[in-house]
């Protein structure tokens, strides 16, 4: 185990027994929701992986700690503080660890976290992806990287078009990463259930999703997978009112010259500001659909392993 690494009792227990565990993302809660939604949501989460059979494992840093499995109170923690908590990616977990700080882990930090601790299944809301103009800014999410080296499969709503996202799949072709559609041709792109691009492959069952993803680690490949599982009809944006908020969100980026680790942020606060409610609404639902998934893909992957 490593030794900067604490793994809650019930997740290692669970860990250890073949037994199904989720991984939660915390920069969700410290960045992507404002308090008290933000802890209300992630509380819920765990709830519904445990109503569908699994443990829950939210990820984080605290104390210059890596933790797999928070407390109530460290989740309070995490999201009363929001933003002051320093969203961390892999370039920065070192100096965040040396410090003894506390850390909101990304998608790729939380994969990282959740592959020391043998946790194989993450669910979160949105992954980061190539960014609108990265031909000329390169700002390419570290998500891509981590799915292309690290053994975890995350389970999203697809990605919002607050990136590029014919780059972003051309870039996980390139990286050889499997992308999936949970019962759909058509990668979502997380406010609405269509984007007008293909997925890899549609699978319709968390069976099929754990199958494919067991045959990938046995071969002996690298790195992860990515399920993208539309959010549900009643909760989907209108693609007009959304594309529009999103237009005037990078507008508005590129006048303030927001830049690195602000710019995803940055997006997504002003998105919200602009669809008010709506958004977080759909936000939240489309996180819990999400859990849901990944819960029964995990106990779905350990009877793989049996
Ligand atoms: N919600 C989204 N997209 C995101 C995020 C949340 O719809 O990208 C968060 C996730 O934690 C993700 C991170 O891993 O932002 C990506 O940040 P960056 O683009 O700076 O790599
Ligand atoms: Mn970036």
């Amino acid at each position: 185990m490593n030794k900067y690494l604490d793994v809650s009792k019930e997740a290692a227990e669970a860990i250890a027994a073949n037994k199904p565990v989720v991984a939660l993302e915390s920069t969700i809660i410290s960045h992507g929701m404002p308090y008290p939604q933000n802890v209300e949501t992630a509380l819920k989460v765990e709830q519904v992986i445990r109503e569908n059979g699994a443990v829950p494992a939210t990820i984080a840093i605290i104390g210059g700690r890596l933790k797999a499995g928070l407390t109530r109170e460290e989740i309070e923690h995490l999201g009363k503080t929001g933003y002051d908590v320093p969203k961390v990616s892999r370039r920065d977990l070192p100096v965040i660890i040396a410090r003894g700080m506390d850390g909101a882990t990304t998608v790729t930090t939380t994969m990282i976290i959740a592959a020391m601790a043998g946790i194989k299944v993450f669910a979160t809301g949105g992954v980061g992806g190539v960014h609108r103009g990265a031909e000329t800014t390169m700002d390419i999410s570290a998500d891509l990287e981590e799915l292309a080296q690290t053994p975890v499969m995350v389970i999203c709503a697809g990605a919002k078009s607050i990136l590029d996202l014919g780059l972003t799949l051309e870039y996980l072709e390139t990286k050889g990463v499997p992308v999936i559609g949970y019962q759909t041709e058509e990668l979502p792109a997380f406010y609405t259930r269509k984007s007008g691009f293909c997925v890899d492959y549609r699978l319709d069952t968390p069976e099929e999703l754990a199958q494919a993803f067991y045959v990938k680690q046995e071969m002996g490949l690298a790195g992860g997978m990515l399920v993208t599982n539309p959010i549900p009809e009643a909760f989907s944006m209108d693609p007009a009112v959304i594309n529009k908020a999103i237009d005037a969100a990078i507008e508005e980026s590129k006048q303030k010259g927001i830049h690195g680790k602000e710019t995803t942020p940055f997006l997504l606060a002003k998105v919200k500001e602009i669809t008010g409610g709506d958004s977080l609404d759909s936000n939240i639902q489309l996180v819990l659909n999400n859990a849901r998934l990944a819960a029964q893909t995990a106990s779905a992957l350990c009877k793989c392993a049996q």
